[in-house]
């Protein structure tokens, strides 16, 4: 019997032996799974930080580049929009130029004289009154008025070197003589015809008659004569 509690209490001693151990290895497998799962949790912790450091950085970046997006769109906008200014520009003084030019072309036909603030374009060639009219026209003047003494006086002696008739702007409408203006007409209130002038038939026109030292004469319209263009300058 005595033997018999020996030998139990030995196995017991020996299967509590065992069971310590086994609790102590399952403590120590506990411990390192406890260590391995905090060094993990750890590491994941670093690698979220990483990662949200990473995407601020991102979207740090991304801002920017719209920024700068939105810098250059803006930019190219307004170079597209100078381009365009500038083309006009160029595209205006090309037309300047012709206009200078055709203006030069026709200056060439003739010669300038002034008086006070008007130029007056005394022609070389000769047109009828109509073709005169829009010759005038085309440099921005008229077929001149002459409203007064000093102005005739001007022109008489300017024109007195020349042995040809010139046209002036007055023509015979409804019966009365009128100054043709840019926009209608205007009566012709001051006059200096030649003796006899003006005469009837079919002269409607007015020049001014060289062979009575340029007083005035009214003469058929489509006779080719050198004419006098006036204009303010501006
Ligand atoms: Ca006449």
């Amino acid at each position: 019997m005595y033997e018999n509690n020996v030998q139990l209490h030995s196995v017991c001693m020996s299967a509590n032996k065992d069971m310590k151990t086994a609790l102590e290895e399952i403590r120590q497998k506990t411990e390192e799974q406890q260590s391995k799962y905090q060094n993990d949790t750890e590491r994941y912790e670093r690698i979220n930080e990483t990662v949200e450091k990473h995407d601020s950085k991102l979207l740090t970046i991304e801002r920017r580049n719209e920024n700068q997006q939105r810098v250059i769109q803006t930019t190219l906008q307004r170079h597209e929009s100078d381009l365009q200014d500038l083309r006009q520009l160029i595209q205006d003084l090309k037309s300047k130029v012709l206009n200078m030019t055709d203006e030069l072309n026709i200056l060439l036909k003739g010669s300038v004289i002034v008086k006070g603030t008007t130029n007056y374009f005394v022609s070389e060639e000769k047109l009828s009154w109509s073709d005169a009219w829009s010759f005038c026209r085309k440099i921005g003047a008229i077929l001149v008025h002459i409203k007064n003494q000093i102005i005739n006086g001007f022109l008489l002696k300017s024109l007195s070197k020349y042995a040809d008739d010139f046209w002036i702007g007055g023509e015979l409408v409804s019966g009365r003589y009128m100054w043709k203006t840019s926009t209608g007409y205007e009566p012709v209130s001051w006059s200096n015809w030649a003796p006899g002038e003006p005469n009837s038939g079919g002269q409607k026109c007015i020049q001014l008659d060289e062979y009575q030292y340029h007083k005035w004469d009214n003469d058929y319209c489509n006779t080719p004569q050198r004419f006098v263009c006036s204009r303010e300058q501006s």
